[in-house]
């Protein structure tokens, strides 16, 4: 069945027009983390609704057959994940746009828990039922002397009710999957066979890795070339490419696409320097996703040289006519370690800096970024971010989406801000205890999953708290575990609470992020000593799910009380998946952090719960971070703190767990703490238990919940696309 609905749906695409305009969009991203897509495509064909009544009528239920696909895991988390909700909205604005990313075999890793750890397997996802098309588009990129044949393959891409773009990925036609020997190890040095088996995982300690230069060029020379045919065969003029195309570079990942289109312009277009600099500066605008400054690239020159030595000359004179105007080594791109930094060539050879938060983009422009906004202060501008609603709504909550329609007709599936026509509904019982109704139904669907997926029962009738992210330090997972350790001490010595809570997870950390491993394994740990004490397991429950992905969140977001967004002030970006919640009726419990800054100013105070300390305070104490911050102060002076930390390493914890973990994560809390959890932790504990008390108000949480859909409009993408094209694209 599922196969036949797959053929099916792929000639419904193909019979659709292709989207057309004078300019186009390539947005070129190392990451597409588009999930699973035959719903989807089903919602944005329009004949969801049609296809479901007349399966069930001949006994097949559609949302069987929808867990037979494969789910690709072309990206980490946010910055992939928000590219596959961008070339959904463009397409859903009828702009023309493709994607231009790699076709990793294996993608990012699948994790599975092994004594209490992650480990890492392969995600086959290709096979003859995905969504590939492969074309005959091929081109031949060089390392060097060493050439390699990329191959397209190509994804369709509906608009809601719209034509059709695409998304490319390229492969390396001499791909050889037989080197995956146990587990995801590979031979690291024969590039002509292994350059596309795996995405690189989001790793900010060990990011100097030469094979992702490979991948990375690799991708970019594929795009530029395919950018040029599109050009050449619509007869249009090289000179004038940024009449016809912009290209957005997400994050430093693609940022090799500028020096590569300036070499082929000089040597193969016949462009003066001066001319192909212009041109292409006038096409390439920048994404920027992280402060964090360990994140940002920054390669050995020695690695560019050995992988693409055929750029050197380009970045060489890109950074001497930087040294001739500016005399501050900050903004040169080669520093004096003889790195290159990347980012440097977006700023100065791109036409546009977004950040994709209000807050994120001010910190940009007044701290990290600042000697380039001084130099550039046109180029800066923000982008909020913003989730599809087809995925984030009316794909994974369809009782919610029909709920809303039924209230308010279906003008917000074109236009999300019509959500808040809901608050009219502010006071009526009924309408609130329907979205009561249909939560308490999502918990019920989820326990079920859970319980089959993870062996785990959870009480329906406890609170949901879910924490899903990639597992990072700054996102301090670490904090939400000493709450729950404070919250179990607390239970044994007979503080119950009124209501049971189940505190729920889902993580991937980069396999090489040693602490972020030590993470998951007290929170694994935790998970066995609170679910089998008999004493405890009645008030509270933990659950880590396994292998946390797209599909899964679409399963936990529309069954979650309390959303957990609390990263360290000034450290998360955006984050997106704040806004998933808001949509789906969750109540978000934060920092003044990214967008939940702007979750906060829409929703105000009384619509959800924010503690901690704000990012100016965090960027003052982190400048002078050792005479300032004091962990080990914090860990003696308060014995609640004191308390929850030292559970850490009780013996208790270390009989079941691994004492070098375990001890280790122990020691990195009470002796550095770089990402500030003891600073907040009292605040936090505070205002969770606020919440907790709050959710016992029922027709004021009714009302929460409410306000927080009614406002989630602004986080639609469609609005990111839109703010893009009006002030970056201009298609
Ligand atoms: C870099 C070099 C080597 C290996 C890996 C990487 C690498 C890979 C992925 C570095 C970063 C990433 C991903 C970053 C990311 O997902 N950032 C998130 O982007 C979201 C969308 O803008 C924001 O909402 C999040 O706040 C931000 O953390």
């Amino acid at each position: 069945m599922y196969r036949a609905l797959l053929l099916f749906t792929k000639k419904e695409l193909s019979d659709r027009p292709q989207i057309k305009g004078k300019k186009k969009i390539y947005y070129i991203s190392a990451e597409f983390l588009i999930g699973k897509l035959l719903s989807n495509n089903l919602i944005n064909l329009g004949i969801y609704d049609e296809l479901k009544e007349g399966l069930a009528a001949i006994g097949k239920d559609l949302s069987k057959i929808e867990e037979i696909e494969q789910e690709p895991s072309l990206g980490n988390g946010g910055l992939g994940r928000l590219a596959a909700c961008f070339i959904d909205s463009i397409a859903t604005l009828n702009l023309p746009g493709d994607g231009i990313g790699l076709n990793y075999h294996y993608g990012l890793f699948q994790q599975v828990f092994k004594k209490n750890k992650q480990t890492a397997e392969k995600n086959a996802w290709i096979d003859e039922n995905c969504w590939l098309n492969k074309t005959n588009t091929k081109f031949k990129v060089y390392f060097g002397k060493t050439a390699v044949t990329s191959r397209l393959y190509d994804i369709d891409v509906v608009g809601y009710h719209k034509g059709i773009n695409k998304l490319h990925l390229f492969d390396l036609e001499s791909i050889d999957e037989s080197l995956v020997q146990k587990g995801i190890d590979f031979d690291k040095e024969k590039i002509k066979k292994n350059l596309t088996l795996f995405l690189y995982p989001d790793d900010s300690d060990d990011a100097g890795r030469i094979l992702r230069i490979y991948q990375q060029y690799f991708m970019v020379s594929s795009g530029a070339q395919l950018i040029i045919k599109e050009m050449k065969e619509k007869g249009y003029d090289l000179h004038k490419l940024y009449k016809h195309a912009v290209i957005q570079i997400n994050d430093t990942h693609p940022t090799m696409v500028i020096p590569e289109l300036i070499r082929i312009f000089t040597e193969q277009e016949g462009f003066s320097m001066d001319e192909a600099i212009k041109v292409v500066s006038k096409t390439c605008a920048y994404t920027n996703h992280t402060i964090l400054a360990e994140a940002l690239e920054k390669w050995p020159i020695a690695f560019l040289k050995k992988a693409v030595p055929q750029l050197i000359p380009i970045i060489e004179e890109l950074n001497r006519r930087v040294m001739a105007k500016y005399k501050n080594p900050k903004v040169w791109i080669i520093d004096e370690e003889q790195r290159v930094h990347m980012a440097h060539i977006d700023i100065h050879y791109g036409f546009s800096v977004n950040g994709v938060a209000a807050l994120h983009t001010e910190i940009l422009k007044n701290t990290e970024l600042n000697d380039f906004y001084k130099i550039y202060p046109k180029k800066f501008n923000n982008k909020t971010n913003g989730i599809t609603f087809r995925r984030w709504l009316l794909s994974c909550n369809h009782d919610l989406a029909d709920c809303i329609t039924d209230l308010i007709g279906d003008g917000f599936k074109e236009d999300a801000n019509e959500l808040q026509k809901l608050l009219q509904y502010k006071e009526d019982p009924k309408v609130l205890k329907r979205i009561e109704a249909i939560k308490k139904q999502k918990k019920l669907e989820l326990c079920a999953y859970i319980k089959k997926a993870e062996g785990v029962e959870l009480d329906p009738e406890s609170i949901f708290d879910i924490q899903i992210k990639r597992m990072h330090e700054y996102k301090r997972q670490q904090m939400n575990a000493l709450y729950i350790i404070h919250k179990y001490l607390e239970i044994k010595k007979g503080k119950k609470p009124g209501r049971p809570i189940s505190f729920i997870f889902g993580a991937k950390a980069a396999p090489a992020y040693v602490i972020a491993q030590d993470i998951i394994h007290l929170l694994l740990v935790l998970q066995k000593i609170v679910n089998n004490d008999p004493e405890v397991n009645k008030y509270m429950k933990i659950v880590f799910v396994e292998n946390y992905n797209v599909s899964y969140a679409e399963k936990l977001i529309p069954a979650c009380d309390i959303s957990e967004q609390i990263s360290l002030a000034s450290q998360e970006a955006s984050g997106t998946g704040n806004m998933k919640f808001m949509l789906n009726g969750a109540v978000t419990l934060g920092t003044d952090d990214g967008a939940n800054v702007e979750i906060h100013d829409l929703v105000g105070d009384d619509n959800i719960f924010i503690f901690g300390k704000k990012s100016d305070e965090v960027l003052r104490l982190r400048e002078n971070y050792n005479a300032d911050y004091h962990a080990d102060q914090i860990y003696a002076n308060d014995a609640v703190v004191k308390e929850a930390v030292d559970f850490i390493i009780d013996p208790k914890v270390l009989k079941i767990g691994d004492k070098v973990c375990l001890k280790r994560l122990y020691n990195e809390i009470v002796s550095k703490d770089w990402f500030m959890g003891l600073l907040d932790l009292r605040d936090y504990i505070k205002v969770k238990d606020q919440a907790f008390k709050a959710f016992e108000s029922r027709k004021k949480w009714r009302q929460m919940m409410l306000v927080n859909i009614a406002m989630a409009g602004y986080f639609s993408s469609d609005r990111t696309i839109a703010d893009y094209n009006r002030d970056i694209w201009k298609l």
